[in-house]
């Protein structure tokens, strides 16, 4: 009895999952992830070893029924465009695309996006266009697992204009996101964006037990933090953004919005990080690795889409490896030591060398592949003995026979000589770097 009602269930929300189109804030300059956004715009950045920043929030998008999906940025590089192009391919009868709105000089304005809000306004035309009823506003730069067909139905049966997924936060983590205020309903009546003093915290409170009896664990949490997760009626967003000249969502739009709108809370307890500074990226990828990672990439339901890349398996000669992701293509040689590591496409690793607690982005190109060595000859390898520690070193690097990248060697936070810098007490290798043999930082 219950299958008939089930299909048609599913094939309603399908229905409804078409007239929503995703739209992806892909950063604005990317300063807090340089320089790993030296040359790359922020969601071409490489994650866990073959992915990239861009893939999760597209592949959730695309596990969720939502194939039509915009990708907003303000710095375009060839590598995005690349990226897209050669992973995202839909056919004519899905009708599916993903398409980058770069910041351009346009008709409406020459400048670059200003925020949140403006970027999605530059835009409006490509929403305006018939057929859709729901625009969904996501972040290019978190870590999470969402399907977005149940934040929908919240949506719906909330009878809302707006929905923003929120997150329990305790009162320190508050202070770095939108917080909302609600009623026994879940609907929002309060929006404050980076609550910092006492009085602006508490205004902003849940009280624990409401989040209980919601279904949501507070375990103690008592802030709902927006995760920048948005749904809108496609009209309730186009009238907002046309009547108004706010910039940014959360400082502005929300907090005029609860007031004229029904904007109602959609609650997540799942896990979700926020990727978009170098310590939050660093950590993330080495949990990813870890024995039990508190995000699965392996699912054969939701999987994370990439470049399919066309490389053989990785091959090791006798080595030790613990908690650590390794991609295709790479080749480790006799006696290497690799740690809460993850190790990206393509990575030659010569005999003995000792990786702990690094992200080694890997190469573009096979650095055995003797046309593809650079002028000096050097293969885009980890030379024999080197030792890293506490890094990041991005693609296409050669590290010299011995030489040693150490956390414990950082002399300054920032400290920055062209090669090697560091950011949050991480040494970061910059894209295509030489390290010479037996070179210490
Ligand atoms: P923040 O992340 O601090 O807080 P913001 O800097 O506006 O807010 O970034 C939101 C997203 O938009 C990020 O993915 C960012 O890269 C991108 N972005 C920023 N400026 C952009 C621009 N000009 N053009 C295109 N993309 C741009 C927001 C909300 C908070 C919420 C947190 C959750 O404002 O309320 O709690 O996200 O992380
Ligand atoms: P990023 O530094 O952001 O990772 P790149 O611009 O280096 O990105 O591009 C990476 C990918 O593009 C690799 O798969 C590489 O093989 C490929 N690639 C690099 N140069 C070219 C080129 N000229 N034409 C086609 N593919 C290229």
């Amino acid at each position: 009895m219950d299958q008939p009602k089930f299909r048609f269930e599913l094939f309603e929300s399908s229905l409804t999952m078409r007239s929503m189109v995703g739209l992806i804030l892909g950063g604005g300059k990317g300063t807090r992830l340089f320089p790993l956004t030296e040359y790359r715009s922020k969601p071409a950045v490489p994650l866990a070893g073959k992915f990239r920043l861009i893939d999760i929030p597209v592949s959730n998008c695309l596990n969720s029924g939502v194939s039509r999906i915009y990708l907003l940025t303000q710095f375009n590089s060839v590598s995005l465009h690349r990226h897209i192009r050669d992973t995202y391919k839909f056919d004519r009868f899905n009708g599916g695309f993903v398409e980058i709105l770069a910041a351009q000089q346009t008709m409406e304005g020459a400048d670059w996006y200003q925020g949140t809000a403006d970027a999605v306004r530059k835009n409006l035309r490509y929403l305006e266009q018939p057929g859709i009823e729901h625009v969904l506003i996501l972040s290019g730069d978190q870590l999470y697992r969402m399907d977005y067909r149940e934040m929908l139905k919240t949506h719906v049966d909330a009878s809302a204009d707006v929905t923003i997924a929120a997150l329990p936060v305790d009162r320190e983590d508050a202070q770095g996101f939108g917080i909302m205020r609600l009623d026994d309903t879940g609907r929002v009546k309060g929006f404050l964006e980076k609550p910092q003093t006492d009085e602006d915290l508490e205004m902003v409170w849940t009280e624990p037990k409401w989040l209980d009896d919601h279904g949501i664990p507070s375990r103690g949490r008592g802030h709902l933090a927006s995760m920048g997760i948005y749904l809108f009626n496609r009209d309730v967003l186009v009238e907002l953004l046309k009547n108004s000249d706010y910039q940014d969502f959360g400082k502005e739009i929300f907090p005029m919005a609860m007031r004229t709108h029904h904007v109602q809370v959609h609650p997540f307890d799942g896990y979700w990080e926020d990727i978009g500074t170098i310590k939050s990226f660093y950590e993330a990828n080495l949990a990813l690795a870890s024995r039990n990672p508190p995000f699965q990439l392996m699912r054969q339901d939701a999987p994370i889409y990439t470049e399919a890349r066309q490389l053989p398996s990785s091959r090791f000669e006798k080595s030790e490896i613990s908690n650590s992701l390794i991609a295709d293509g790479c080749t480790i040689e006799e006696g290497v030591v690799i740690q809460n590591s993850v190790i990206g496409v393509r990575c030659h690793i010569e005999k003995s060398v000792v990786i702990k607690d690094s992200i080694i982005m890997g190469n573009d190109f096979y650095p055995t592949d003797k046309e593809n060595r650079c002028e000096d000859e050097h293969p885009m390898h980890i030379g024999e003995g080197a030792v890293i520690e506490g890094a990041i070193v991005d693609k296409n690097c050669q590290i010299g026979a011995g030489a040693k990248i150490l956390r414990d060697n950082i002399k300054e936070e920032n400290y920055d000589n062209g090669k090697v810098t560091v950011r949050d007490g991480i040494v970061l290798v910059r894209k295509g770097t030489v390290i010479p043999p037996g070179w210490t930082n």
